[in-house]
């Protein structure tokens, strides 16, 4: 069985993620979608609520799980028996920062490859922070994400203005 993680924020999952995560539930046998819990960042959703939307977004797909992990990735991925950590590439400007990660596990892991799936095109430019900032100020965000994402990413901000 050949298994991968695919670690990240996910906060919120966008249609940039879910690209990644069927493309690679189509190379693996098993694909495990690892939303981070230690993040120094204030996320907008906790991390109980990034699992329920991923696990919820995922639902069709049958060989993707969806976990919360503490720590390093590559002890996640060890402790999953997962010999392969899944990142995406949008832009030359998370070369430089993914290619660093990669290298910094691959010491930490030998045994453990990163392997990157670059984005598709007509995702290239979404990532989940301007997701939150167009929905923070009222856009419409259905070309971004699912919507079951956006009914969660709308009621937050319902209930951060009132
Ligand atoms: N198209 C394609 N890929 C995309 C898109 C898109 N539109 N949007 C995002 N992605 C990719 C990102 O490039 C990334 O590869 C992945 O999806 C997840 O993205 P995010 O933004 O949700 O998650 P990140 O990048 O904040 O996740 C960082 C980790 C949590 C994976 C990282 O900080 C980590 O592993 N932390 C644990 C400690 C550790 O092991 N550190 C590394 C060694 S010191």
């Amino acid at each position: 069985m050949t298994r991968a993680i695919y670690p990240g924020s996910f906060d919120p999952a966008t249609y940039g993620h879910l690209d990644i995560i069927k493309r690679a539930a189509a190379l693996f046998d098993e694909v495990i979608v690892a939303v981070l819990n230690n993040s120094a960042k204030s996320p907008l959703f906790s991390v109980a609520e990034r699992v329920n939307i991923l696990e919820y977004i995922t639902k069709e797909i049958a060989n993707v799980k969806v976990q919360s992990f503490d720590g390093l990735s590559v002890n996640f991925a060890r402790s999953c028996e997962a010999k392969v950590i899944i990142r995406g590439l949008r832009a030359i400007t998370d070369f430089e920062y993914e290619l660093q990660m990669a290298q910094t596990n691959r010491v930490l892991a030998t045994d453990i490859d990163t392997m990157f799936l670059t984005t598709s095109l007509q995702y290239a430019y979404l990532s989940s922070t301007t997701v939150k900032e167009a929905a923070y100020f009222g856009a419409d965000i259905s070309k971004f994400v699912p919507d079951y994402v956006k009914e969660k990413v709308e009621e937050k901000y319902r209930n951060r203005h009132s």
